[in-house]
């Protein structure tokens, strides 16, 4: 629990607010400085626990601080009122969606400029300065507005919020506020793994318990489907020990892929829907129960577009905060029964201490990507993919940004340990260059890798500079097709040969990227053929420093999708009129 600390002369808001977010461990603050936000900023400067990482604008710093947070649990953003705070949102909303506790501290002028309708810069010139703050509430689980009477306890429900719900917090201080003592007694908190969220409600715990324990009795061929909460509520150790109980076999779902590591003995694979092997179509669908933990979500993205059948009533979905008997996103929320408010982890607990041992069924070894490309050859895709598949080394995190790598990559059978970092549900393109860094600082014994196309790195390349700047050492490969690739694989009567001018590029050269933002030491290096490909990742894996590939595959889209996927996501997404066209 927190303990309470008496002061004679209390820190000003803005020194209380970053010593107590450092108090969760969080060592960096990922940012852009401005008028406004000065005394957080100066605040957060004279904190010795933590250091300031100043990104190339609020954007990266957002996906930053997003990446930083898979990795460390959470993670603090810190950017100048409206025009820093808003160019941030798409980032914040990525880390709402995807359920990351971002703490996201905003300067804002003076109350009593606000209070006296005063013009001020970064407003629309009407007077109207706390208008913006409904644009960022929407970025967060909980948003507050300071003032030295109420920041103790603000802080505390913010805090409680994001870490209970692992969603962004939105924090905004006045410029003045911000320099004036905090009142009441400051609150010195404990660390990120011990910091309390919520707690079960005895009896709904128990009565869920005692209906999950029936349907064990009962089944025969259960399967698990851990969810990616598993790992944002730190409960990988919980998971495994109950998998170690049962033997009850596991896939990983499109969003959830390695929250457990790929080389475990239960793993089966991916479930996909339709993009899946079939063996493992076999058990997940053909299971008599499915353990839902932590809430896999079945959306267009993972199921290659609703292409799945799961029997809800053989379903049972351990939420983060509840259990659910039947599965609402199956049904459309009929039929289902909750129980709640239930924190998983003790459902995790309470199984592994009293669910039945199973006998696991035998299953293939999930394949790896299978080799392809000769040497000599043009690189292809395939024979990219399965260049990345032989590279990966144990404990490495793969980071693939959204495209068409994204759509395969899933398929890569991971080593030891490996992580792997992506944004299926808010998919947003660029994301992967920043989050890579915030990943590499986050843990720097760790290699991180980074698989992004072109289009999506022409968003927010700049970040690379900001790499150099901090230091870190990931592994950057960059597919340069000139275009954005993946929508024309997706593209309604792409039989056109002709790519769309929309989806074509500007053609820099990437692999001078690094140098001209002032990366020194980097290996970076341009290839087209398998063996050039070879070689580089050779030297890159030994590099010291950071290296950068850009990757110039062979024209030729090598994956297309298959016509009844691209049918089928139009059948779910035109109105009916389109649907015969
Ligand atoms: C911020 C944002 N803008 C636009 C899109 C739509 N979009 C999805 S994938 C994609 C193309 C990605 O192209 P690229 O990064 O070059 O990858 P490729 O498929 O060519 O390998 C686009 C534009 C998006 N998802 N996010
Ligand atoms: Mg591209």
């Amino acid at each position: 629990m927190m303990k309470k600390t008496k002061s004679t002369s209390n820190p000003t808001v803005a020194e209380y607010v970053v010593a107590r977010l450092a108090d969760l461990g969080i060592g960096h603050v990922f940012g852009v400085p401005g008028d406004v936000a000065f005394p957080i900023d100066n605040a957060i400067e004279a904190n010795d626990r933590l250091t300031w990482i100043g990104c190339s604008n609020e954007l990266n710093a957002a996906y930053s601080a997003d990446g930083y947070a898979r990795i460390h649990g959470a993670a603090i953003l810190c950017t100048t009122f409206v025009v820093g705070e808003t160019s941030a949102l798409t980032g914040v909303m990525g880390s709402k969606s995807e359920r990351l506790p971002v703490f996201h501290l905003v300067g804002a002028p003076s109350s009593r400029l606000m209070k006296t309708r005063r013009l001020v810069h970064h407003t629309f010139g009407d007077g109207e300065a706390d208008q913006f703050r409904a644009l960022s509430a929407v970025s967060a689980c909980a948003c507050a507005f300071l003032t030295p009477q109420n920041a103790i306890a603000e802080v505390e429900r913010v805090i409680s919020a994001a870490l209970s719900q692992r969603r962004p917090g939105y924090i905004q201080i006045p410029q003045d506020y911000a320099l004036m003592p905090v009142v009441g007694t400051p609150i010195r908190g404990v660390p990120l793994a011990q910091a309390p969220t919520f707690s079960s409600q005895p009896r709904e715990l128990d009565a869920a318990l005692k209906a999950i324990m029936i349907r064990l009795a009962k089944a025969k061929s259960p399967v698990i489907l851990p969810a990616f909460t598993i790992a944002r509520y730190g409960l990988r150790k919980e998971l495994k020990a109950l998998l170690a109980a049962t033997g009850i076999p596991f896939a990983a779902c499109g969003m959830d892929k390695a929250v457990i590591s790929e080389s475990h003995p239960l793993y089966i694979g991916m479930y996909q829907g339709d993009a899946s092997k079939p063996d493992v179509r076999k058990i997940v669908e053909g299971a008599d129960l499915v353990l839902n933990l932590g809430g896999v979500l079945f959306g267009d993205i993972t199921t290659s577009c609703y292409g799945y059948s799961l029997d809800p009533s053989k379903m049972v979905t351990v939420w983060p905060d509840y259990v659910e008997i039947g599965a609402a996103a199956v049904t459309g929320g009929r039929g289902n029964k909750t129980f709640g408010p239930i924190h998983m982890k003790d459902i995790l607990v309470a199984l592994t201490n009293e669910a039945p041992k199973f006998k696991t069924p035998s299953f293939p070894r999930p394949p790896a990507m299978p080799e392809a490309g000769a040497s000599a050859d043009r690189i292809s895709y395939p024979s990219l993919y399965s260049r990345i598949q032989q590279f990966l080394a144990p404990d490495d995190i793969l980071c693939v940004d959204p495209s068409t790598s994204a759509a395969v990559l899933p398929n890569l059978l991971l080593p030891e340990g490996v992580l792997y970092l992506d944004q299926p549900l808010w998919g947003c393109i660029g994301w992967g260059t920043p989050a890579a860094f915030g990943a590499a600082l986050a843990d720097p014994s760790r290699r991180v890798i980074l698989v992004q196309g072109d289009g999506g790195h022409q968003l927010t390349a700049n970040q690379i500079g900001t790499m150099g700047r901090y230091g870190v050492n990931p592994i950057i490969l960059l597919v340069n097709n000139g275009i954005f690739g993946i929508e024309e694989i997706i593209l309604l009567n792409s039989d056109s040969k002709k790519v769309k001018n929309y989806d074509q590029l500007a053609p820099w050269q990437y692999h001078k990227l690094p140098e001209a933002m002032g990366c020194r030491d980097w290996f970076c290096k341009r290839v087209e053929t398998n063996a050039d490909l070879d070689s580089a990742l050779q030297q890159a894996r030994k590099h010291p420093g950071a290296a950068y590939i850009e990757i110039v595959p062979e024209p030729k889209m090598a994956n297309a999708a298959p016509p009844e996927l691209v049918e089928r996501m139009y059948q779910a997404t035109l109105p009916p009129a389109e649907k015969t066209n």
